[in-house]
């Protein structure tokens, strides 16, 4: 165990031939922007436009530092003023020349529009047909109109093998189950997304089957799962199933191929709350589209109450994986945070004080989120929403908490060598998703402070999972020079098509490498937490796709373009 931990035969393999790092999908003309370069001897560097080969911005680099993450000493290219559209390359004597890159007001909103329709293409109960899937069409699967309650879930009105109806929703990741936890999380980043950045939504046409009506396509994308996750309550109780799944994973077959039987597992709090905030939230946001979610509104409030209610007779119901199951776990013990998560929105949606006293009682630190962490969603909603909050609650205390959590990371960014917030701690599994959870966090705080480094910040973690990284590859399928060919996800394995589906995000770097006997055909080259990545369908660990991924990276996309976007930005300052 240790042995494979510290030293594997060339953990430097990838480190001795640097590339210089950038956003292999470009730049806003208004967005810092940096490139991260091998340290070298050399101390100018050149932007040159690719057509003519002519220099549009020469700079001199940083001065050289170390990154731990990657074990390497870089500089960096600051190329900030160059906000001429355009196409354009890196160049440093002694150096290969950077991958090609463009400066355009438009930037980010094809790759935005790309991480919301993998969503769609990620759809379970329903055929993707070839005039909105194009090549990616594929026949329906895993209708989940004869769902058996696993004797886990029993109750009685609905003993062990009742049959039930529970269909839609997105399939979590590279497997094919439905987990209401993650989906929580999932279509909450989204409709913040939605909540925040409107403009970047309104008019985006993502060419889903509901695309062309009058609500924006994100909120009939968001239905589809939202839909979903109701049938996952129990009405007699209020009470909410953890996970829709098969016992086992499938094999890596299309959806129409799989047919296993499927169970609703064991009802969680975490799996109530989780409902309950996510329902609240989007109570508040098809409230505006009344006329096209008729009665919509009005059904997730209450089920979200019912949640919050069925949650408070069962405190600690904590998800245990039954003996037969070995699917996913999302697994959490600790509940403060999903209390206060829910107790937030349960707030804002009625404006009941009593939910305000419940979520400050819990005492919940702001942290970046994560499917397990959710504290900071909590501070965030409420954040965002100050228009809302009654005089009972402390507004500047609210503001405060959220560009604290935004003030730690400028502080990492502007530390870090390689000018990225992560730690070293901060390369688990789902790496990338931290990049881009940081970054909506540094999103929030912009929008409350108007700071420019916030934003700055949040363009590098945005940069970071697009190319400006240590592997000089992005991450996102579909987009850049050298993206993710064999991400662990059923639908691209088993389609028949070389490129994967795009738009979405891989887990990225983990030295945790908990898939490492699954890959020992193509073991990973080093152990160091940014370069622990391997482009293989083995990989679980480090190139699975997952909802509640993608989602940060269509709030950041989002966000970044609807703030920066535009042929003739600002200036500076
Ligand atoms: O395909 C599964 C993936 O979606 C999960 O994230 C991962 C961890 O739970 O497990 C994958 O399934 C693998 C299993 O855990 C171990 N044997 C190989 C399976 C498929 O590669
Ligand atoms: O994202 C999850 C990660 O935090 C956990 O460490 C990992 C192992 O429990 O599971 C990840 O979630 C997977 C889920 O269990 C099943 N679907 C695929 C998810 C992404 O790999």
């Amino acid at each position: 165990m240790i042995a494979v931990q510290l030293s594997l035969p060339f953990p430097h393999a990838f480190a001795r031939d640097p590339a210089i790092g950038i956003n292999q999908v470009g730049y806003l003309p208004a967005s810092q922007k940096l490139a991260t370069v091998p340290a070298t001897a050399q101390n100018d560097f050149i932007v040159e436009h690719v057509a003519s080969g002519k220099a549009a911005y020469t700079g001199k680099l940083g001065a050289a530092a170390e990154w731990k993450p990657a074990d390497r000493r870089v500089r960096i290219a600051d190329f900030s003023a160059l906000a001429q559209p355009g196409r354009y390359r890196l160049r440093i004597d002694g150096l290969p020349p950077s991958d090609e890159f463009v400066v355009a007001g438009d930037a980010y909103a094809p790759l935005a529009a790309a991480a919301v329709k993998a969503f769609y293409f990620n759809r379970a109960g329903t055929a993707l047909d070839a005039a909105h899937a194009g090549r990616f069409a594929r026949a329906a699967g895993h209708p989940d109109d004869a769902v058996l309650v696993h004797a886990s879930a029993a109750s009685p009105a609905r003993p062990a093998g009742t049959k039930i109806s529970s269909p839609k929703g997105w399939y979590d990741a590279g497997d094919y189950n439905k987990y209401i936890v993650n989906s929580a999380i999932t279509t909450w980043t989204l409709l913040a997304a939605w909540q925040d950045f409107p403009q970047a939504f309104a008019a985006q046409d993502l060419d889903i089957p509901e695309s062309g009506s009058d609500a924006p396509d994100l909120l009939h994308e968001a239905w589809w799962n939202l839909e979903w996750m109701l049938s996952m309550q129990d009405p007699a109780d209020g009470g909410v199933y953890h996970k829709l799944t098969t016992l086992k994973f499938a094999g890596f077959v299309m959806p129409a191929d799989a047919h296993a039987q499927r169970y609703v597992v064991q009802k969680s709090t975490a799996a109530a709350l989780g409902f309950a905030a996510s329902m609240a939230q989007a109570s508040r946001v098809y409230a505006r589209y009344e006329a096209q979610f008729p009665g919509v509104a009005a059904r997730m409030l209450a089920a979200a109450k019912a949640a919050w209610a069925w949650a408070q007779r069962h405190p600690q119901d904590i998800y245990r994986q039954p003996a037969d199951v070995s699917t996913g776990e999302y697994g959490d013990r600790k509940l403060d945070d999903e209390f206060a998560w829910a107790a937030a929105e349960l707030y804002l949606a009625t404006g009941d004080d009593a939910f305000y006293d419940e979520f400050i009682a819990r005492g919940v630190a702001p942290r970046v989120p994560s499917w397990n962490e959710v504290g900071g969603l909590a501070w965030m909603a409420l954040a965002a929403h100050r228009d809302r909050l009654t005089p009972h609650a402390d507004g500047a205390l609210i503001e405060e908490r959220v560009s604290g959590m935004a003030d730690a990371l400028v502080r990492q960014w502007k530390r870090s060598a390689y000018r990225v917030a992560m730690q070293p701690a901060d390369f688990v599994w789902g790496s990338n998703a931290v990049a881009m959870n940081q970054a909506m966090v540094l999103m929030q705080a912009y929008r409350l402070r108007g700071r420019r480094d916030y934003l700055d910040a949040a363009q590098s973690q945005l940069d970071y999972v697009l190319g400006r990284n240590p592997l000089a590859r992005s991450f996102v399928t579909g987009f850049g020079t050298r993206p993710p060919l064999h991400v662990h996800h059923r639908v691209s394995e088993a389609d028949g098509i070389a490129e994967p589906v795009p738009g979405w995000l891989a887990g990225g770097p983990n030295p945790g490498r908990q898939d490492a006997r699954d890959c020992a055909a193509s073991p990973y080259p080093s152990a160091l937490p940014a370069l622990a990545y391997i482009d293989r369908v083995c990989s679980y660990a480090s190139n699975e796709v997952a909802i509640n991924w993608n989602a940060p990276l269509v709030y950041v996309a989002a966000a970044l373009q609807a703030t920066q976007g535009g042929e003739n930005p600002p200036a500076r300052n």
